[in-house]
Formats: structure tokens, sequence, C-alpha cells
């Protein structure tokens, strides 16, 4: 071979290396490892989502890159959905979903049976009186064929029942117009209907506060009862709407043994970590209350949240899914609750939708 095409070999091999090389590293640049890469092979990473947040491009792009599963905030609970008994909200939740189709991301349905957001209509007959067991029931199956059939095939998993489970600890179920009105095979009723109406979409009983033992008893109590009967259930949401404060590690750990121990599959389905104590009763800031984010509640946040994932890792056996109830601090339900107008800091990016240093805490392991 000659000289020339020595060098011509060379220089090829050359500007191939160094342009590969570029290309490799912007290529890992561009496509930075998100939420949902870390834990590709542990669980998919979801997030709890709004026509609001879906319309803004930069939190389209952050979800893109960390997120495989959305969940719908409010547009598909019963009161936005069905304010009416012959009509139906589709847009918000049509957008949603279609959303998730076109990116493929995976769907969480939220939710189908719930004692707040629920539109009165349901409850109440053309004069206004309360309607009876029967009627109740046929609409509670109208409204579930209606709604899980539209998204049948697209929504892979439901929260069917939302919260009936009282949090006083004399009490089991709590108190509502469904429990008074058809009594409390209501639950049971949710879950059949919506398994007619998609046999193949898994479903989810989803509670808060799952930690607290004395709530967990009672929520145990309950998926037993639903398995005895035979109730098509496949899972527990625990919402995990956690604080710097609690669940402790030994609380989160025995609930997460207590309902794997049912064989049920555990979906963590709202999670935030308030830098706020839990308040029973929702009121407005007080003057001079201070809503800073302070270093004490950052490197707690930052100690909790390790915590937390280290032990969906630990059990990743039982537990499928992880989502977040919001995207970044820029906008939480928890601004507005349970003190209104106080700023919260609960998620793992910050109002310009930055990673915050806790994000750290979650993705080195
Ligand atoms: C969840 N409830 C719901 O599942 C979800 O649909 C909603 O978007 C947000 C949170 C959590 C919750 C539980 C109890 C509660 C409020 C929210 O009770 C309070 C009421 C008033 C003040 C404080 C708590």
């Amino acid at each position: 071979m000659t000289a020339k095409i020595h060098y011509a070999i060379f220089f090829c091999i050359f500007f191939a290396l160094v342009y590969g090389c570029k290309a490799q590293s912007t290529s890992i640049q561009d496509g930075k490892k998100g939420l949902k890469d870390y834990y590709r092979k542990y669980f998919p990473i979801g997030v709890a989502v709004n026509p609001q947040t879906l319309s803004d491009p930069d939190e389209r792009a952050l979800i893109f890159k960390e997120f495989n599963s959305i969940t719908p905030e409010n547009a598909m609970k019963m009161g936005p959905i069905h304010p009416k008994e012959q009509t139906y909200n589709w847009r918000d939740a049509d957008s949603i979903v279609n959303f998730a189709v076109r990116n493929k991301l995976r769907v969480r349905g939220h939710t189908l049976l719930w004692h707040e957001q629920t539109p009165d209509w349901i409850f109440k007959d053309k004069e206004g009186r309360e309607v009876s067991r029967e009627v109740l029931l046929q609409r509670l199956k109208e409204h579930i064929y209606t709604v899980v059939g539209r998204y049948k095939g697209k929504i892979y998993a439901w929260d069917v029942v939302n919260e009936v489970i009282d949090d006083n600890p004399n009490n089991f179920l709590r108190k509502s117009k469904w429990l008074d009105i058809i009594g409390e095979d209501f639950i049971a009723k949710a879950f059949q209907y919506a398994h007619e109406a998609d046999p193949n979409a898994l479903l989810f009983y989803n509670d808060y506060n799952t930690e607290r033992p004395s709530k967990r008893d009672k929520i145990f109590k309950l998926l037993k009862q639903l398995l005895e009967a035979k109730v098509p259930i496949n899972g527990i949401g625990l919402q995990s709407h956690w604080s710097i404060f609690e669940p402790s590690e030994k609380d989160l750990r025995a609930s997460i043994e207590a309902y794997a121990s049912l064989g049920l599959q555990l979906h963590f389905t709202e999670v935030d970590m308030s830098v706020y104590p839990w308040e029973k009763d929702k009121r407005k800031k007080r003057d001079g209350e201070t809503d800073a984010l302070s270093a004490e509640q950052e490197s707690k946040q930052a100690m909790q949240y390790a915590m937390a994932f280290r032990l969906f890792r630990e059990y990743r056996k039982s537990i499928t899914s992880v989502t977040f109830w919001n995207v970044s601090d820029r906008y939480t339900w928890l601004d507005l609750y349970p003190v209104e107008g106080r700023k919260n800091y609960p998620l793992l990016f910050d109002k310009d939708l930055k990673r915050k240093k806790v994000y750290n805490e979650v993705v080195n392991f």
C-alpha cells in the first residue's frame, strides 16, 4: 500500500473517532437519563398532570425526559367528568389520554368512586329526594361502564375506590352517601363493574396515611375481605402524601410487608413530601407565617426521599408503579391543602423545573 493510502486510512479513522465521540457525548448529554431510566429495571415512574401542565412546552419536555406514566390529577373524577346525569365532559380526560397514547406513556386512571369531587345529582332524584340503593347502583354501574369502557385498552390500571377507610380509629368505613344509601357492598360492586367494563385493567383500592398503624390495620382488613369474597382487585394504591416528619422507616416497611403479604401489587400513587407537618383541618395562612424553604427542611426532605426510594427498590418484587402527585414545585396541590396560600416544596423539581438537590438522593444507588 502506498503511503498516501495509509495517510487516508489514518485520517478516516481519526475523524471517525473524533466525530463519533463527539456525537456520542452530545447524545449522552441530550438523552441524559431521567427518573424513568434510572428505574427502568424496577418500576414505571409516573406523574399527575392536568391540561394546564400539558399545554406548557417546558413541562411537557420535562415529562418526556423523566416519566413514563401519567395520571390525570382531576379530569377523570366523577364531578369533573360527569357533572350531570346526561352530561359527560370528555375534553380534558381525552386530551390527557391522547397525549399519553401519542407519546407512548402509560396511563393510570383516577378515580371511579370517591366521597369528594362527586356531583350531588347522583344521590338525588328529580324531586331532590335521596335515591334508592337500586337506583344508585344502577347509576354507579352506568358511570363506571361508560368511563372505563371509553378508555379500554388505553388505561392499564384504575384507582377504582378512593379513601373509604375512616381516619377515626373507632370507625371502620368512612361515613358517606355511598355507604349510607348502598351499604357496605358499594366497594365490591364498584370493582365488579370496573372489571366487567375492562377485564384487562388492573384494579386498585387507593388511600392515604396507609402507613399509620391503626389505619393500616383497617385497610388490611378491608383488602382481606375483598380478596376472600373473590372481588376482582389487583392491588393497593398507597397515596404517599408524606412529609419530612412521617412515615418512619419502620412504619413504611411494616406497611409494605403487610399489604404485600396479601399477594397484591403495590402502587405508590400520589407521592410528595411536604415540608410541613400533616394538619387535619383546612385553614388560611396566618399573618407572618413563613413559607421559605429552610436548609433544615431541605436536608430532612432529602433523607426522607432517600429512605423511601431505598425501600421501594428493596421491595421491587411487590412494587409495580411509583407516581408523583404533580410535576414540580411550580404547581403543587399542597399550596392549597391544608393551608391555603402557604408555599410548599414537595417534589423533585423546583419552580424553574430544574432538578433539586434531593433528586440525586433518588437516583444515586
Ligand atoms: C388525594 N387526597 C386525592 O386522592 C387526590 O385525588 C387529590 O387530587 C389530592 C389528594 C388526599 C387528601 C386526604 C385527606 C385530606 C385531603 C386530601 O383531608 C384533609 C382535608 C382538609 C384539610 C386537610 C386534610
